[in-house]
């Protein structure tokens, strides 16, 4: 075929160019959201469908300790990214409150960055985002919480999808913690409070810096004799999944201790699924997670968390 172009062809419009396909679901948005959270890129959802990675390890061997313990839950290819990803686009808190011990007032300052999404089992999120009562099926009253529940976004609707899945329990729950360094952290605590109900399923994932993850049996009260457990330290690297179960919450505690020097200043992200049954379960959620203070948002190029500003979109 000849490649000599007529003068015809010369001034023919040559054909428009195919605009390029951009995979372009649409981000997550809701009126609660500063900004809108994108969809994951094809490249984690496809692996997400992988997931988890490895079959579960259970530890059960102390007393009232039920364990799953996957190492890890997300496939080591796609880990850092999905760091990167949660880090980059969701909005997080640095959430202060008052306490008060008898009249002693205390101000507490959250060492870490906080999130969250859901809602509990009294009430669903219809797909235009607003609020429905789970018996009725109709719009909640509007005073029904006293702070404003977040669906999950698509990305987080996801990972709880396969996290049930192969939990074999159901959540409605997204609990986010980001510790930028070795200085941020979670006192000893349990996920036992009434608004979970009996013997509550708390899936927790770690990804990015590792970090200790340590355990210890409720002190045993009264006449009761100290039964003979052994405190628990688990180094939870990026990609694990442990899954706490039975009678954990109510009969153990649990903590990430500041640590320095061990690579925690490159930062972790926590996410929690976990089922609230009754309406103060999301008010106390929102209350310690999300709070009344301002938005961050990851700087890549500060590399941290600064505060943000609506006018910066
Ligand atoms: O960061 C973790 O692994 C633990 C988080 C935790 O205990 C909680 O959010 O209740």
């Amino acid at each position: 075929m000849s490649t000599k172009r007529t003068l015809e062809g010369f001034f023919r419009p040559t054909q428009p160019k195919k605009a390029r396909v951009e995979s372009s679901e649409e981000a997550s948005t809701h009126a609660t959201y500063p900004f809108p959270v994108s969809q994951f890129p094809p490249s984690l959802k496809d692996s997400l469908g992988f997931c988890p990675a490895r079959e579960g390890r259970v530890i059960n061997e102390q007393p009232d300790l039920d364990l799953l313990y996957f190492e890890p839950y997300i496939t080591k290819r796609i880990e850092r990214e999905l760091f990167e990803f949660l880090r980059q686009e969701l909005f997080f808190y640095r959430v202060q409150y008052k306490i008060k011990r008898g009249l002693v007032e205390t101000q507490i300052n959250t060492p870490r960055f906080t999130t969250v999404f859901g809602v509990d089992e009294t009430s669903y999120f219809a797909p235009d985002g607003s609020l429905m009562d789970s018996k009725t099926k109709t719009p909640i009253p509007k005073d029904r919480y006293k702070c404003r529940p977040r669906p999950l976004p698509a990305c987080l609707d996801l990972l709880r999808k396969i996290t049930e899945g192969s939990t074999v329990e159901t959540y409605n729950f997204c609990l986010i913690n980001y510790y930028a360094s070795g200085d941020d952290s979670i006192s000893y605590h349990s996920d036992d409070e009434r608004f979970l109900g009996p013997n509550p399923a708390i899936a927790s994932f770690s990804l990015g810096a590792k970090r200790d993850f340590l355990m210890k049996h409720k002190p045993k009260s009264g006449f009761e004799t100290q039964s003979a457990t052994k405190p628990l330290k688990l180094s939870l690297a990026s990609g694990d999944m442990i899954l706490m179960r039975g009678p954990t919450q109510s009969n153990w505690l649990h903590s990430i201790p500041k640590r320095k020097g061990t690579g925690s200043e490159k930062g972790r992200i926590n996410i929690t699924f976990r089922k609230a049954i009754v309406k103060y379960g999301t008010e106390n959620y929102y209350q310690y997670n999300v709070g009344a203070g301002g938005v961050y948002k990851w700087d890549p190029n500060r590399e941290e968390m600064v505060t943000w500003k609506e006018e910066a979109m």
